[in-house]
């Protein structure tokens, strides 16, 4: 048997028949879920049912690799692994048209089935985008093929004298093309109004001055060493950590939080302005992720204006374990329907657990949580840090497990002390003499006392702090350090207001966050 560049030919147009089929599908789906909702959309629905089925180790290397750019990876791995599907799905379709069209629909009923069992889903509605998506991509795969199968008899008769006419394949494949592409920018376009009135609500929130504002922070806090992380994070490269595809955009106008669950006597349901108009407290609170690796780049420092979450459970008449109440978890759930557990005694027991409205000055971005979030001093972010939270309920840790506790993470995670070196850089070439090395420790809600640093084996020494603005915040420190050449491994390791020194010990993330002392290694010129 011969193969003709002919069959080569149509194979190829067929691949890409496959291709386009997936294309067209996804962009129908993307207008489809303008009409539904954006998070509907195959790409980001199955993208949210990978990471709800991701394993906690490879979701721990994930960020470890990709960083914030993780949820990029993701999508950029779907689509590929679409546009494989669709190669192949075009090449079995040349020989089994109904098969190939057959296998376009079952990846749509995937796309919906996962739509439907997001979290956040709206019902069987939204199962339509990758349904009517897929309809539209096989019948195309169905149409394309066609025209292949009938233009390939006379291109058999035609490659005789040499010549065979794929004018009108292509023809429809290009038109294909053109509709496909004007589907998804129309989808992308609504898509992208849908979030004007969350925008609109937010550009109207004037923040009221707040009834207890937050210590000014001492001149001395800041150090003046260059290189070292400023000790107010400014909101824009304040780090981020959730799991949303598509970044919610809450309408503050239409915003309501409901408290309830065991022990509360009078379930309490709040809006946005209900929020604005009570005491409102100001704090310099520094956050940190549980996934934080020694020396890594999550956590960060904020200025957070909001309601004292105590007040309003008091309100709602919730007392803590400590004082007979039934409950003791918290669990917050968001309107993309992560969860987060939080234990209502370190809310109730007089640190400034609160919902926050404002973040530096400004009503919270839509990353952060817009337009109200949780923040609690001295716990990692994924059992305390609700963003765009929509719901408290009062319930036991016997009772219930949220989202990472799921995952094998831990019940309850206290933020470990930590310190991290921000300069030198790692690899860098300082020069001989005196090399400042500086960064922050942090130990929320116990405070850091003391900060060492030691070169090479050498003994401990004690750093230079920067003032300790509250016990809720990082602190920078600073060593002078009398550099000779060669090379040499900076060790850094705080000391908590407790006491306790940080520990030696190596451990991941994984469950309850890292352990161990952050070193930099660098060559003296
Ligand atoms: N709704 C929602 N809230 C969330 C998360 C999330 O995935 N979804 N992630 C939590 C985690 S793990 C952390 S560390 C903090 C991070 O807050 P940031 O992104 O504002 O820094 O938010 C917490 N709140
Ligand atoms: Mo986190």
């Amino acid at each position: 048997m011969r193969i003709s560049g002919t069959t080569l030919a149509r194979g190829g147009l067929a691949a890409l028949s496959g291709l386009l089929s997936g294309y067209a599908a996804l962009a129908v789906a993307e207008l489809v879920s303008a009409a539904v909702r954006p998070e509907a959309g195959p790409v980001t629905a199955v993208g949210g049912a990978a990471i709800d089925r991701t394993p906690a180790p490879v979701k721990d290397w994930a960020i470890r690799n990709f960083g914030e750019d993780d949820k990029l990876v993701l999508q950029l791995g779907i689509l590929a692994t679409l546009a494989a599907l669709g190669l192949v799905l075009g090449i079995v379709a040349l020989r089994y048209r109904r098969i190939g069209s057959a296998g376009v629909l079952i990846f749509g009923v995937v796309g919906a089935a996962a739509a439907v069992s997001r979290p956040d889903s709206s019902g069987i509605a939204d199962g339509l985008p990758s349904l009517v998506g897929a309809l539209v991509g096989a019948a195309l795969l169905y149409t394309l093929i066609g025209r292949l199968k009938t233009q390939h008899q006379t291109a058999t008769q035609e490659a005789k004298d040499g010549s065979w006419d794929r004018r009108g394949f292509l023809l429809a494949a290009s038109a294909a093309a053109v509709a496909s592409t004007g589907a998804g920018a129309l989808g992308r376009a609504l898509n992208s109004r849908r979030g004007q009135d969350a925008v609109a609500s937010r550009a109207g929130v004037l923040l009221p001055k707040p009834a207890s504002a937050a210590a000014p922070i001492p001149a001395g806090a800041q150090l003046r060493v260059s290189g070292v992380s400023s000790f107010t994070t400014p909101s824009r490269t304040f780090y981020r950590v959730d799991t949303a595809l598509v970044v919610p955009k809450v309408d503050a106008t239409s915003w309501k939080l409901r408290i309830h669950g065991k022990g509360v006597k009078r379930p309490l349901t709040v809006t946005f302005q209900d929020l604005l108009d009570r005491e409102l407290i100001e704090r310099d609170i520094t956050l940190t992720c549980v996934s934080n690796e020694v020396g890594g780049p999550y956590v960060g420092s904020a200025r957070w204006i909001g309601v004292r979450l105590a007040d309003l459970l008091r309100e709602a008449g919730v007392k803590p374990p400590s004082r007979g109440g039934p409950a003791d978890q918290l669990v917050a759930r968001s309107v993309d329907g992560m969860t987060l557990g939080t234990p209502v005694e370190d809310v109730m027991d007089g640190r400034d657990a609160m919902l926050a409205v404002g973040m530096n000055g400004e009503p919270l971005s839509f990353v952060h949580g817009f337009p109200v979030r949780m923040v609690v001093p001295g716990l990692y972010g994924y059992v305390s840090a609700c963003k765009w939270i929509e719901d408290i309920e009062l319930t036991t840790f016997d009772d219930y497990d949220p989202y990472w506790v799921k995952r094998k993470w831990a019940r309850k995670a206290p933020i470990k002390t930590q310190s991290r070196i921000d300069t030198p850089k790692p690899f860098a070439r300082p020069k001989a003499g005196t090399v400042m090395v500086a960064g922050v420790a942090w130990a929320q809600h116990r405070g850091i006392e003391r900060v060492e640093v030691r070169v090479d084996d050498g003994p401990w020494k004690t750093a230079d702090l920067a003032a300790q603005a509250t016990v809720d915040t990082w602190r920078q420190w600073s060593f002078p350090w009398k550099a000779t050449p060669g090379g040499h491994t900076l060790t850094v390791r705080a000391t908590d207001r407790t006491g306790a020194v940080q520990t030696e010990k190596r451990t991941g993330t994984i469950p309850d966050g890292a352990s161990g002392w952050h070193s930099v290694v660098v060559t003296v010129d």
